[in-house]
């Protein structure tokens, strides 16, 4: 019995108190509900959240990847800039270089066309004169009418012509032949018309093997190598001898590749041929020598035939003991040794010579020229083969 009255008052308890248990149950649910929904709402607002991030984050990648392209690309372009640019300041730079060169070429042309046809108009003028009268009295005197040769005063004329023609070919030959030049390019006031620039050369050096060689490299380094123009000449004569008379009654006028300028002239145009560089590297040499020297030491203006049929101007200077010192501007040739102007025996030094120039096949004909400058008369020293001139050298 008495244990069944704890279980009895335990369950009458429980019955007793049911029916607040059963209230404070249903809030607790209702609770619950509430917070259940409170947590669907939030769980889905999360989810929009999760996904509008998720969303965001793809946008930021995409723009980031856009971003790190363009930056790429504005680096490339910017060093396709650069490079552009470097191209064109050098291009600028030859482009006004370029220009500059022009203008000069152009300055210089110009020169040289005013000095050329001036020359050219009087040696023209003068021969279209000649030939007009010599056309006139060739028209009268005809070939049939040499029998009628009794008038004096036509004979007078016609022999005058002959003479005037003469006279021009002589002229014009003092133009493009070298030796026929000397009475005009080396004379003693073209000599000393070097006086300024051979002193600029050599400052104040008295060590005359150094000036020799200062004045041979102011040339090839000063002197462009131009080719001459053409020069009109007259050949082809025929006459008619009258009472031992001889007339002129015919003749051609043509033009040969050839022209030979005074020092004077190479030296302020800065431009010639073998002729024109040898004629000034003479005068100058002959200027020194005289002038400053104060001995006017033998140098003589040396003209090779080559075995192809081309020549040449060269100065030879003799020296003692049968020596030779070659100065070619032209041909870019100074006798040397270790690059210091030097004088060799004669004939091996023309031996080195005619190696220098084997493009021409080889020197066959030599001739020595010395020049009197007080009015450029001349006195051809010696002439012949290498060994020939050597010998000579020699002696
Ligand atoms: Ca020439
Ligand atoms: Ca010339």
């Amino acid at each position: 019995m008495e244990k069944w009255v704890p279980v009895a008052l335990i369950a009458l308890l429980l019955v007793g108190s049911g029916g607040g248990y059963f209230l404070a149950s249903n809030t607790l649910q209702s609770q619950v509900t509430s917070l259940e929904g409170q947590l669907t709402t939030a769980q889905q607002q999360l989810s929009e959240k999760t996904d509008d991030y998720t969303s965001l984050n793809d946008d930021y990648q995409a723009l980031s990847q856009e971003k790190a392209s363009l930056e790429s690309s504005r680096a490339t372009l910017q060093s396709t800039y650069d490079s552009l640019k470097t191209s064109y300041d050098t291009l600028q730079t030859s482009r006004d270089s370029l220009q500059a060169d022009y203008t000069a070429l152009s300055s210089q042309y110009d020169t040289l066309q005013a000095g050329v046809d001036t020359g050219l108009a009087t040696l023209s003028a003068d021969y279209v004169g000649l030939q007009k009268d010599y056309d006139s009295l060739s028209q009268m005197l005809g070939s049939d009418v040499y029998s009628t040769f009794g008038d004096t005063q036509m004979l007078n004329d016609f022999y005058k012509l002959t003479l005037a023609v003469r006279s021009l070919n002589a002229t014009l030959w003092e133009y493009c032949n070298v030796v026929s030049s000397f009475k005009n390019t080396l004379t003693t006031s073209e000599v000393l018309k070097m006086e300024t620039q051979v002193g600029s050369i050599i400052g104040s050096s008295t060590d005359a093997w150094a000036n020799y060689q200062r004045i041979h490299e102011y040339i090839t380094s000063n002197v462009d190598y131009v080719h001459d123009t053409e020069s009109p000449y007259i050949h082809g004569y025929t006459y008619r001898d009258v009472n031992g008379v001889r007339y002129l009654t015919d003749f051609d006028v043509s033009t040969i590749d050839n022209y030979v300028q005074t020092p004077e002239w190479t030296l302020q145009n800065k431009q010639g041929d073998c002729d024109d560089q040898g004629i000034l590297e003479y005068a100058m040499l002959r200027y020194y020598n005289k002038y400053i020297v104060g001995t006017d030491y033998n140098l003589y203006l040396a003209e090779l035939d080559f075995s192809d049929g081309s020549g040449h101007i060269a100065v030879f200077m003799p020296v003692s003991g049968g020596q030779l010192t070659i100065l070619d501007p032209a041909g870019n040739y100074l006798t040397s040794t270790y690059s210091t102007i030097a004088s060799k025996a004669a004939a091996s030094e023309l031996e080195a010579y005619n190696s220098h120039w084997s493009s021409t096949g080889s020197i066959t004909q030599i001739r020595l020229y010395y020049i009197d400058p007080v009015d450029g008369s001349y006195n051809l020293a010696s002439e012949g083969t290498r060994a020939q001139v050597a010998s000579f050298l020699s002696n």
